[in-house]
């Protein structure tokens, strides 16, 4: 059975733009589909002394189970050569689950929807690119309606799809 989910991906160390294409190629090889956002340039958040970030937001269809797509999203990570030092710090490739169908899930490791997504500019923006109709299954709002609760500055749009 094949499940619609919406992934975020980002990147603020080396070549961002090669570190996140290389991340969509490798997202490819379990995607039946793969929409992508336009490329963003953001500025930090959290920690606020690194440099910026290059965010995107991708919808896909997969076969894999939830549990299954984040050890793919930690693959997509470590190939990329991330290694983890400061907690909310510079990172070659960051690859988070956003939203999967409409599931709810808190296992170790893995939260479902993302539980900081909501208040965060540079997801929100990219991903009501292209899906501001996708639903919060906890919250109950459209992507599109809780990016208006938000102050959505610091998020630049660069280009499509590279
Ligand atoms: O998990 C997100 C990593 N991250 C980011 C990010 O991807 N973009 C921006 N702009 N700020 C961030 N802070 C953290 S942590």
């Amino acid at each position: 059975m094949l499940h619609e989910a919406y992934l975020g991906l980002g990147s603020n160390l080396g070549d961002r733009h090669a570190n996140i294409a290389a991340g969509l190629d490798y997202l490819r090889e379990f995607a039946s589909e793969l929409d992508i956002s336009s490329f963003y340039e953001t500025s930090p958040q959290g920690f606020r002394e690194q440099p910026p970030f290059i965010n995107i937001a991708c919808r896909m269809w997969t076969r894999l189970s939830p549990l299954e797509l984040l050890s793919r999203a930690l693959e997509a990570e470590a190939r990329a050569g991330r290694v983890r030092t400061i907690r909310d710090g510079p990172r070659t490739l960051d690859v988070d689950i956003l939203l999967y169908g409409r599931d709810v899930l808190t296992v170790p490791g893995l939260s479902i929807p993302h539980p900081r997504m909501a208040e965060r500019a540079f997801v929100l923006v990219p991903l009501a690119e292209i899906a501001a109709g996708a639903l919060h299954p906890v919250l109950m709002e459209t992507v599109g309606s809780l990016l208006k609760r938000i102050d959505a500055g610091g998020v630049t749009r660069l280009h499509s799809e590279v």
